[in-house]
């Protein structure tokens, strides 16, 4: 049955195309850098934004019209769950994510739950093995119901962190069969909303529990699947601990789970952390932590976490950069964690928002792609730094230098001062050439 029958498969068309429902800048067979776009980028469909939500927002009700609107609930887990294949085939979506509660009704207690879930994942399983679509990455939901109101590993409630462990077990086991290549924790509401009230101490030492508890199962079931941890620093709870990708990080290694993770960093959530989207991805890569992206943007007149379709350039120019000097990412993808807006309520809009995504991401990767081939960034940057190749800074950096040595030097070298101007203007200008030439 089709689902989306106004739209046929997209194709590539090229830069000039007049087509909405076509390509502009993604080929998914083209070579860039040595590898296809395909391979390059691992798109990813968002169910929760392509196939579950309905367009409702705090101030109005659901718009989005859908062919299953009016089937009973489970009836529509399973529409959704076929209309899923469809949507990644007509798009060449090579993977899809989804968190539980997104593919499956909760049912009145676990056990439905379960239940519910296994019937919905046969179906997966089904397209899947027809489609050739992989799982980029599974995780539960622990936000959405009111029993995770004081968070999930985070809770105050024991009862309340065994049912998160029964459903990130049930997520490891679905993860196993389904083949997922990650598996992703975002912690909505492991945070707070006042000091007054909360033990910071144990709520951070139990999520670490969380975690050790899942990676000791997904040995036990010999589950592949690389762990993944989204920082968001708030929304939906006032402060969430994994902040950003530097504060993950830290605690990671704390708990000594570094080893076993890595991040999976979305747009919208660095610039809610007042971050760049690249500096996330830099800082991660840095540490060799860089996962997995969920491509989004927000709106700079809005301060909340809007996960609009990428349409940026200049941010995707430099969110494949560091993907590039990362060599790839490896088990991860870019999955769409963005939606379409309130009023795009067709079904052909999820088209066209995801064309728009995926063409923004491929023309930053051919760009990006340019610049290091060229190495306009790393030519100037050599530069900049050479002083530490030589003399006193190769000193300090080999580790030869003293306190007292770097003293002595300093004596005889009064007012040293940098003579080489940062040129920020020139290299923005530079970029700006790059991005309008490619
Ligand atoms: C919420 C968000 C989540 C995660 C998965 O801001 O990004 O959808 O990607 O739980
Ligand atoms: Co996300």
């Amino acid at each position: 049955m089709a689902y989306f029958e106004t739209v046929n498969k997209i194709s590539y068309e090229g830069s000039r195309s007049t087509n909405p429902y076509a390509f502009k800048s993604y080929n998914p067979k083209e070579i860039i850098a040595g590898k296809t776009m395909e391979e390059h980028m691992r798109f990813s469909m968002a169910y929760w934004h392509t196939l579950t939500a309905g367009g409702a927002d705090q101030f109005g009700a659901e718009t989005a019209v859908r062919s299953w609107n009016n089937l009973s609930v489970l009836d529509k887990a399973k529409a959704r769950a076929e209309a899923a294949f469809e949507f990644m085939e007509k798009m060449d979506l090579p993977f899809y994510c989804f968190h539980d509660v997104d593919i499956a009704p909760e049912g009145a207690n676990l056990r439905e739950f379960y239940k519910n879930i296994d019937t919905i994942v046969d179906i997966l399983a089904q397209g899947m093995k027809t489609s050739g679509k992989k799982l980029l990455w599974n995780t539960a939901n622990m936000f959405t119901n009111p029993r995770y109101v004081h968070g999930a590993g985070s809770t105050c409630n024991a009862d309340v962190f065994a049912h998160a462990a029964a459903q990130v077990k049930k997520g490891l086991d679905v993860g196993k069969l389904l083949g997922s290549e990650n598996y992703v924790f975002w912690g909505g509401r492991e945070g707070y909303e006042t000091l007054l009230n909360t033990d910071m101490g144990l709520e951070q030492d139990n999520i670490a529990r969380l975690f050790h508890l899942a990676i000791d199962y997904a040995k036990e079931i010999g589950y592949e699947g690389q762990f993944l941890i989204e920082p968001k620093p708030k929304e939906p709870t006032k402060h969430q601990y994994d902040f950003d990708a530097a504060t993950t990080i830290a605690f990671l290694q704390k708990y000594n789970l570094d080893k076993h993770f890595k991040l999976n960093l979305e747009g919208n959530h660095a610039t809610l952390a007042g971050h760049t989207f690249e500096h996330e991805i830099r800082v991660a890569r840095i540490n060799g932590m860089l996962g997995s992206l969920d491509a989004n943007q927000g709106d700079p007149l809005l301060g909340w976490d809007t996960d609009e379709f990428p349409v940026n350039i200049y941010d995707a120019t430099l969110a494949m950069y560091e993907v590039l000097k990362n060599d790839g990412l490896g088990k991860g993808g870019i999955n769409f964690d963005s939606k379409v807006r309130r009023p795009s309520f067709e079904p052909e809009d999820l088209f066209l928002g995801h064309i728009a995504g995926m063409d923004t991401y491929a023309k930053g990767l051919k760009v990006a792609a340019k610049l290091i081939e060229d190495r306009v960034f790393e030519n100037f940057i050599d530069k900049r730094y050479s002083s530490f190749t030589e003399g006193v800074g190769a000193d300090i950096v080999s580790g030869k230098a003293t306190l007292a040595s770097l003293a002595d030097y300093a004596l005889n070298n009064e007012n040293p001062r940098p003579n080489e101007s940062g040129r920020q203007e020139y290299l923005r200008a530079v970029l700006n050439q790059y991005i309008f030439a490619e």
